[in-house]
């Protein structure tokens, strides 16, 4: 059985999950709109690994007795200044995201909540994959420039990724 504090930070992650497949997708949405159909569809790819997130936390959080909460969800922005902008704040957030996960355990570990610190490594190789892959793509864009034709290479580039 949950502790109430653990209960309540694992559905704040479950609500974060939830944003960050909202997120994805409206990502993709802008990407599509402004011809980066490679971005688009990565970003699909990254929606659904999201819902695995959050249906991995909901899954948890009942078979210990409790009730997954998902609450109110801000709405993710709609608009991005470029591309790599918008590569940028995914890399920013997914480090956030890392950040709430590590404080989780740590909370597990000094309640001696042995089983959600065990359940929640997945997520700490997972945040350690997300990272490498998002700064992968920055390192790229960084190298490519900002040029219109650069960002058309790049796109095609993720077209034949993930
Ligand atoms: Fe992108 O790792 Fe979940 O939120």
């Amino acid at each position: 059985m949950l502790e109430k504090n653990m209960l309540d930070q694992l559905n704040g992650q479950l609500n974060l999950e939830c944003y960050s497949y909202h997120l994805y997708w409206q990502m993709s949405a802008w990407c599509a709109a402004q011809g980066f159909p490679g971005s688009a569809g990565f970003l699909r790819l990254a929606a659904q690994s999201e819902q695995k997130h959050l249906e991995k936390l909901l899954n948890y959080i009942s078979d210990t007795g409790a009730l997954p909460l998902i609450g109110t969800i801000s709405a993710p922005p709609d608009e991005f200044p470029s591309l790599p902008d918008l590569f940028q704040q995914i890399y920013e957030h997914e480090q956030a995201i890392s950040d709430r996960i590590n404080t989780l355990v740590h909370q597990a570990l000094m309640t001696q909540d042995y089983t959600t610190f065990n359940f929640l490594q997945w997520f700490v190789s997972e945040q350690c994959q997300e990272e490498k892959q998002w700064k992968r793509i920055l390192d790229q864009l960084e190298w490519l420039g900002n040029e219109s034709k650069a960002l058309f290479l790049f796109d095609q580039s993720l077209q034949h990724t993930g």
